[in-house]
């Protein structure tokens, strides 16, 4: 039986990619190179400072370590002009029904997300009471597909590994609930995230299912 359960945020609760999107194009439209949605793919569970890194290599641009930081930063100034203006519409279809069950049921609720942002969006669209613990891109220091960031949701919850189940959409994120020894479940599609144990389209399958 399950005790705890850890979700991912971007691409699970909220879709924030595509304001993370819209930010790393606005610095790559200043740069004068094109920034494509299939590019942003390779940018899912990945942290800025790694994001950043993909984007410049995408635009054959270098920077030195002082750049990089000031680029990361405008960046992420541009994402906070997005995530400002979310409220509670941009909650994923199922994910609050699904959190509120799973609080019915005794569960305990972690988050697992490599975003520093993590708090403040959970605040935006009104879901943050319902997480009994949030590790996120400021508490871990070894990005997915390290398990440091399920592992430390465990931790805080107080229960075992194998006690917990991991919600997640994206490659790095499902590698890294299997070395933490999570059963895992992906949300999205089999063919990428063919390593987890089950596969879902979204968690409103969850909820229909009771
Ligand atoms: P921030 P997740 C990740 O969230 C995003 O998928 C990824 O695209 C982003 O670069 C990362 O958070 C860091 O976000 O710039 O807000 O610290 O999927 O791990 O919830
Ligand atoms: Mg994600």
């Amino acid at each position: 039986k399950i005790k705890g359960a850890l979700f991912d945020l971007d691409g699970v609760i909220v879709d924030t990619a595509k304001y993370h999107y819209l930010a790393w194009k606005w610095l790559a439209d200043q740069w004068g190179f094109e920034f494509t949605e299939s590019d942003n793919e390779r940018l899912k569970g990945v942290s800025r400072t790694r994001s950043l890194e993909i984007v410049l290599e995408i635009g054959g641009i270098v920077l030195d370590e002082e750049e990089k930081q000031r680029k990361a930063e405008e960046k992420n100034e541009r994402y906070l002009q997005y995530i400002r203006q979310m409220d509670e519409s941009e909650l994923l279809p199922g994910a609050k029904q699904y959190l509120l069950q799973l609080r019915e049921r005794g569960v305990r609720i972690a988050l697992g997300s490599a975003s520093k942002n993590a708090s403040f969006i959970l605040g935006k669209v009104g879901i943050a009471e319902l997480f009994d613990a949030v590790i996120d891109g400021t508490k871990v220091s070894k990005a997915k597909p390290d398990p440091e960031v399920f592992l430390a949701g465990c931790r805080e919850l107080g229960l075992d590994p194998e006690d917990c189940v991991v919600f997640e959409d994206a490659e790095a994120g499902i590698a890294a609930a299997i070395a933490a020894g999570i059963y895992v479940v992906g949300i999205g599609r089999q063919d990428i995230l063919g390593e987890a144990d089950l596969v879902i389209g979204g968690l409103e399958e969850l909820v229909a299912a009771g």
